[in-house]
């Protein structure tokens, strides 16, 4: 059983650290942060677990040294084992501290036999968590926006936190992952918050300086109309003087307090979010203005690409909301900055449980881009269902917009909306916490089987645990993602959540709304016509062979069925089910797997610590009802719509 004490450092017990802090260890680390955490990890593991720390010169079981490796960047590293000596070697501190932790995760294997040497690197550069942390609690959103873990971790009573203690233990569970970049503030920036860039940055500053030694570069959300609501100034117009040279001295004293700034975070027209557009400008025009006073310090500016028109219904098909980010920014492709980095949803609407890879990603080869995925569950059970991800971001980072198997780069960086808070557990749901691990690890390598990611997890944090614990663990977050996806809104349709807050079904919820989030269920049929031929044309946003897929019903993959076509409740999938039937079916198997992992939960209360027990079995409580309630609604609205009764009997009026 894991120690209580342990609670908090998630995938990083103590005992994770035995085989490393039982060896005799050389370190030849350098100076600088992330080295003195090398040097700090390495002598609490062995002070721990009777290992030494050894001179220069002396024999080792673990080296760990600088090397000139060419093309490993500052944060790859060699591994290697020889002779009974383990190597690792890295060009610059950073890279020995991911060495590090490389060795953590392997354990005992580490140490035994002979390896040839290995060369990790990371495949993409910016691997970064977004907080949609407000400082001051938002009278609707409370303090984190979408959040399921209590409050903030960098932000109470109206300030940064005095007592950074927990920010050290995030940044070192985040540095364990491979996560290097963390936006500290909500991209809708309220006025307490638009403060931070300026007079409150010293707060921004205290953080920075717990994350650095853990190789992670602190960001900030910035709002669009800072030399406005900040500077004083009458205008934001991206190309007046007066605008730009405000973003250029802002920026400076940013550098001032933070010599290692990452750069801004932006949402602009989106959402009642002030943007270029109410002077007439581009967005390439927007992010060039911020990534021009960012450039002669080496930041970055992510620029959002979620950006809609939310006040409208659906007029015509140009209104298509999931049409809205390609049409807006692929005619800029080429004209934004080299340190202005698109960041784009995943999915073309707006992180439901299944939807198809965004066009955009692909559309645009002059252009940097990040993926932006959800980690907090917003739309997936908001960490009070049990929904492990992996397997959906991992499906969208191997999809190829032209149909190719080559794992060509699709992005620079990958994003999550951060899904951990002030909880004792971190995540609210404690198995919520392995979402959080798979994404750093599948931003290091987006090639990577998720499901030996959960292993390695699941390893990490219950070190030594019986095959029953591993298998148990396993067995209720693999499919989990599945399972939630057969309760909630049918084949790719989305949504049919209650608004405002979203959690919890509600099938005409946003029917009638603006927001541009629709079923067109009617008595014939259900789905939203996105062909080229007779919908919206969305399915036009796509390379070959996507775009011809998509077209057609009779190609287009069961899951994203009702995305982009309207078909008969009679129609016929590849599974060979009627849609009708499929929503059926479904919709009772989602709530008998939620039980059987709940029932498997609870077989392993004997093997888990009791308040992380107590935890998870109260939230499948929770889970089950609610998918319950999820089938009710689902089933009898459809059932009433068509009039085709279940024909497995299941279903009554
Ligand atoms: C939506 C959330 C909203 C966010 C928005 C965004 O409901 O709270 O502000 O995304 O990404 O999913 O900006």
């Amino acid at each position: 059983m894991t120690d209580p004490g342990d609670i908090d450092a998630a995938w990083l017990p103590s005992a994770a650290f035995r085989a490393v802090g039982s060896r005799r260890v050389l370190v030849r680390a350098g100076e600088g942060p992330q080295a003195g955490t090398v040097h700090s990890e390495l002598a609490e593991a062995c002070a721990r677990f009777g290992g030494r720390v050894v001179p220069d010169g002396a024999d080792a079981d673990l080296v760990l040294a600088p090397a000139d490796v060419d093309g490993l960047g500052d944060e790859g590293f060699t591994f290697e084992r020889r002779g009974g000596t383990t190597t690792v070697t890295a060009s610059g501190q950073r890279g020995l501290l991911y060495g590090l932790f490389h060795v953590v995760r392997l354990g005992e294997d580490a140490f035994t036999g002979e390896r040839a040497r290995e060369v990790h690197r990371p495949a993409l550069a910016t691997r970064m968590l977004d907080h949609w942390d407000n400082v001051a609690v938002h009278p609707v959103m409370g303090q984190v926006e979408r959040g399921y873990a209590g409050g903030s971790l960098f932000w109470a009573d109206g300030r940064a936190r005095g007592d950074l203690d927990r920010v050290r233990a995030y940044g070192r569970l985040l540095a364990a992952c491979g996560i290097n970049a963390v936006a500290v503030n909500n991209v809708n920036v309220h006025a307490t918050e638009a403060h931070l860039l300026t007079d409150r940055i010293g707060e921004v500053a205290a953080i920075a300086d717990v994350l650095r030694p853990y190789g992670i570069r602190t960001h900030l959300s910035v709002t669009f109309a800072a030399p406005v609501v900040l500077g004083g100034l009458p205008t934001a117009d991206p190309l007046d003087e007066a605008v730009r040279t405000w973003w250029a001295e802002a920026t400076r004293r940013v550098y001032e307090a933070i010599g290692d700034f990452g750069g801004y975070v932006v949402k602009a027209d989106s959402e009642g979010q002030p943007g270029p557009f109410a002077y007439g400008r581009s967005h390439a025009d927007g992010a060039n203005l911020l990534a021009a006073a960012l450039e002669p310090y080496g930041g970055t500016v992510h620029w959002r690409a979620f950006v809609y028109d939310h006040r409208q219904d659906w007029r015509d098909r140009s209104t298509d909301r999931a049409r809205a980010a390609y049409d807006h920014f692929t005619p800029l492709d080429g004209r934004f900055a080299p340190n202005a980095v698109l960041q784009v949803k995943h999915g073309p609407m707006d992180f439901q449980v299944r939807e198809p890879v965004s066009p955009l990603i692909g559309a645009m080869p002059r252009t940097r881009l990040a993926v932006e995925v959800q980690a907090t569950q917003e739309y997936t059970g908001q960490q009070r269902h049990v929904c492990w991800l992996g397997p959906m971001w991992s499906e969208a980072l191997r999809f190829r917009p032209d149909g190719s198997v080559s794992a060509g780069r699709l992005a620079d960086g990958l994003v999550a909306v951060s899904n951990a808070g002030d909880d004792p557990f971190w995540t609210g749901h404690p198995l919520a916490q392995a979402n959080l691990y798979t994404f750093g690890r599948l931003a290091w390598d987006p090639a990577a089987d998720p499901r030996a990611v959960l292993d390695e997890w699941i390893a990490l944090t219950h070190p030594g645990a019986p095959e029953r614990l591993v298998d148990g663990l396993h067995a209720v977050l693999d499919g989990s993602w599945s399972t939630y996806e057969k309760y909630t809104a049918p084949l790719g349709v989305g949504f049919m959540v209650q608004p405002g807050h979203h959690y919890g079904p509600s099938v005409d919820g946003y029917e009638y709304s603006p927001w541009g989030t629709y079923h067109f269920a009617d008595r014939d049929g259900v789905g939203v016509d996105r062909s080229a031929a007779t919908g919206t044309g969305y399915a036009a946003q796509y390379a070959k062979p996507w775009s011809e897929v998509y077209e057609s019903p009779e190609t287009c993959p069961d899951e994203l069925l009702l995305f982009f076509h309207h078909v008969s409740y009679g129609h016929v999938l590849h599974s060979g089910k009627t849609v009708i039937q499929h929503i059926y079916d479904t919709h009772f198997e989602g709530v008998e797997e939620a039980e059987e992992a709940r029932r498997v939960w609870e077989g392993l209360a004997d093997l888990v610590e009791p308040a992380r027990h107590a935890r998870v079995a109260e939230r499948f409580e929770e889970q089950v009802r609610c998918a319950r309630e999820w089938r009710d609604q689902v089933n009898s609205y459809f059932l009433r719509k068509s009039g085709v009764p279940d024909g497995r009997g299941r279903t009554v009026y």
